[in-house]
């Protein structure tokens, strides 16, 4: 490592792309934007977003048995927008975060159904990948970026996610007793302002990892830039009981576009983690990635790692300026 190199806290794999269209069992534009989980048996499955040529998105589940390589793609679409019974999902379904419930004995897929008033929130409910319960729009639009926790808090169910407010494009946390009526609307993780890596927009990236102290938070944030967005990974730590509040918030980004693959593509300089799986010593994450809106990549970290980071992070900081603004 060079002096002014910083330690990586995400390595990607040699393997990456480790999916793209060219993959594809049938005619798509882009594969990217992947929710991932881990099937009973081991099985990683990832509910990937494809792109189709008319511009509209679906999702298709792929699956592999060391989530690397020999993928097993549906030879159809998995989930298709249903206009007709969902209006909300007109033009498409984009970037599903998977959750599993172990209340319910089944997979929440928490995803953008976009239509004519914009991105909004919408949810469903798989036990298999095969067939889905759909609770239809659980957030109006315009929301984005969503996850359930797998969890109850306080008796209740807990949603993050990213609506956009006069405040601007930050992150809330909502709760609902029964997945279909939501209140208790809190700010939680604010985009920072100015010169900031996170300045313009921030959104949930994959589901939150719980960890003893608190809960892990990979959250992408957006720089607009005179040649476009820049979309980098950050981390924040929430707290357990109640998940507004934020324990820790690292300054600097912690993965960000690097490669060929990630700078060019449909929508250049964009890494866009939908979902994780967790190695089996229980701190090993596999993130699995969005690159340039055009292909899948995974990277792999360490929990302890980026807990460790934090830490330190928050205890460089120092000066109050640096803290993100507490407009709520
Ligand atoms: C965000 C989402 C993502 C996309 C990203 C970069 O707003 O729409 O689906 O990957 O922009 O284009």
């Amino acid at each position: 490592m060079t002096a002014n190199a910083r330690a990586a806290l995400f390595r990607r794999s040699h393997a990456n792309p480790i999916l793209t269209a060219a993959d594809w069992p049938y005619p798509v534009h882009t594969v990217f934007n992947a929710g991932a989980t881990r099937l009973r048996d081991g099985t990683t499955l990832l509910l990937c977003r494809v792109e189709d040529h008319r511009g509209h998105s679906h999702l298709c589940a792929a699956r592999s048995a060391n989530g690397i390589d020999d993928w097993r793609i549906d030879e159809s679409p998995t989930l298709l927008p249903d206009a007709e019974g969902f209006p909300e999902e007109l033009w498409g379904i984009e970037d599903p975060r998977i959750t599993f419930v172990e209340e319910l004995g089944r997979y929440a897929i928490a995803y953008t159904a976009f239509s004519k008033g914009g991105p909004g929130v919408a949810l469903c409910l798989t036990e298999d990948f095969r067939s889905f319960e759909r609770f239809g729009l659980v957030m109006q639009p315009d929301d984005k970026d969503a996850a359930l926790f797998p969890r109850r808090i306080h008796g209740e169910f807990a949603l993050i996610h990213r609506p956009m407010t006069d405040l601007g494009a930050h992150i809330w946390v909502s709760f609902s007793p029964d997945l279909r009526n939501w209140g208790g609307h809190r700010l939680v993780l604010p985009a920072r302002k100015g010169a900031w890596w996170d300045a313009n927009k921030v959104g949930l990236s994959p589901p939150l990892i719980e960890t003893p102290g608190g809960w892990l938070m990979l959250y992408h944030g957006v720089r607009h830039t005179a040649s476009g967005s820049l979309y980098r990974l950050g981390a924040a730590l929430l707290a357990l009981d109640s998940p507004e509040a934020v324990i820790a918030r690292g300054d600097e980004w912690i993965f960000g576009p690097e490669t060929d693959y990630e700078c060019r593509g449909d929508v250049p300089n964009v890494v866009f983690p939908c979902g994780y799986t967790m190695g089996d010593d229980g701190d090993t994450i596999h993130l699995y990635y969005g690159a340039a809106d055009t292909c899948i990549g995974l990277a792999t970290g360490s929990v302890r790692a980026i807990l460790g980071w934090l830490a330190h992070a928050d205890a460089r900081r120092g000066h109050p300026s640096n803290r993100p603004p507490p407009d709520r």
